[in-house]
């Protein structure tokens, strides 16, 4: 049976802004307070997910979390209408505030760990909402995917779907930003890689993704091959808060930084080990480009795709800037194509980060609710949607 990759990109919402609240993130906190622009951040994500269902690669689109979430200030003892609590938090607690208005479930890479049916012992597909533990304005975001993926998932022939962890930093678990996938093809079994960050070696950042977060999700997600490769700490405290920043993987390719991993040449080994085809390892040393650079270009931030016998790589166009990415890519990949994720960037959000991606059987497709999948029509509206309702700063 026919196998797609389906990419999920989350649709920003109208409330997008620069509030400096992701931890350890670079370019949040660099542009905390600047002035945002709602419609435009909408359009351009839009418009690298027209890119990739022109392309022919499935694509769906998620809508973006209801914002601002009163309710959070209603369960912290905040009272009246919604515009006496929202003027009411403006005077006295401006960060929550911020919290509450986040436009941060865009970033669908950090919504759930998916697991397809070809890597389960009972063949179903598994998805587990991520808790998001680590930052108040993104740990919000887990009841509304919870109850967003249970409807477009609903049908328990194919999907389980699992509740997030328990909400304790032993668990922190911020989804797919942390877990890779190596197959031969698509529709072969896979390697699930999960990589986690140990809080006691950092001198900076907390990392986001726990280890026993990680071996809990492949426990649930009854994996036949799953690993565990520890984050650098070193590079966490350099701005690496998920490890998509620092490596991205595509059916029999990894492309990483040499310094993404604690012991990499070690968990490489494993990597090949637990593989039965030749592994496409493109490992880009600190002197062709070094992890500050990665940092700011967001190079490995990118999607891997593969179209008919063809790899796509869709980057951030920051990396149009950079005489040393530019000679990576072209180095290492055919086709390129870069996008103007600004608004999104400012934020630390990449192409990468704004879309959770899966394996389906044509099948799997067909039980999903089929009004998320983009079709030109879908497009045409939301384009002219954005344009009527979002503001423009
Ligand atoms: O969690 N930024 C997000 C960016 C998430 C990127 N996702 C992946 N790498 N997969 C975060 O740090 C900033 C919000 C603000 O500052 O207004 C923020 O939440």
């Amino acid at each position: 049976m026919k196998t797609w990759e389906l990419n999920i990109d989350g649709l920003v919402g109208p409330t997008h802004n620069y509030a400096g609240l992701g931890a350890g993130n670079l370019a949040s906190l660099a542009h905390q307070d600047e002035v945002s622009n709602p419609k435009l951040a909408a359009l351009e994500g839009l418009k690298k997910m027209k890119f990739c269902h022109d392309l022919g690669l499935k694509q769906a689109v998620m809508p973006p979390a209801f914002r601002p979430d009163l309710h959070i200030a209603r369960t912290l003892g905040y009272t009246g209408n919604d515009s006496k609590i929202l003027e009411t938090l403006y005077h006295s607690e401006p960060k929550l505030l911020k919290v509450v208005t986040s436009a941060s479930s865009m970033w669908t890479a950090n919504s759930a760990t998916v697991s397809p049916s070809t890597d389960t012992i009972d063949g179903k597909v598994h998805l587990t909402i991520a808790n998001l533990n680590q930052n108040l304005h993104r740990s919000i975001e887990a009841p509304f995917y919870e109850k967003l993926f249970r409807k477009l998932f609903s049908n328990d022939q194919y999907f389980t779907i699992h509740q997030s962890l328990p909400k304790h930093h032993d668990y922190n678990d911020e989804g797919a930003a942390n877990h890779m996938r190596l197959c031969s093809s698509y529709g072969e079994p896979g390697l699930e890689i999960f990589i986690y960050g140990d809080p006691t070696k950092q001198s900076k950042f907390t990392p986001r993704q726990s280890k026993k977060a990680s071996e809990a999700v492949a426990r649930l997600h009854r994996l036949e091959r799953a690993l565990f490769v520890q984050q650098h700490p070193e590079v966490v405290d350099q701005g690496v808060f998920h490890n998509d920043v620092i490596a991205v993987s595509n059916q029999k390719t990894l492309f990483l930084h040499e310094k993404a991993w604690l012991q990499q040449e070690e968990a490489l080994l494993r990597i090949t080990d637990n593989i039965d085809f030749n592994l496409n390892l493109i490992q880009i040393t600190e002197e062709q480009l070094s992890v500050d650079e990665a940092v700011q270009s967001y190079l490995f931030n990118s999607q891997i795709v593969t179209v008919g016998s063809n790899n796509h790589i869709i980057l951030p166009s920051h990396c149009e800037e950079s005489p040393k990415v530019l000679e990576i890519l072209q180095n290492n990949f055919q086709n390129r194509h870069f996008f103007n994720l600004h608004q999104s960037m400012r934020n630390g959000g990449g192409p990468a980060c704004l879309r959770l991606r899966t394996e389906l059987r044509e099948n799997e497709i067909n039980a999903l609710h089929q009004e998320i999948l983009l079709t030109d029509t879908l497009y045409d509206t939301l384009y002219c949607w954005i344009q009527e309702h979002f503001r423009d700063e």
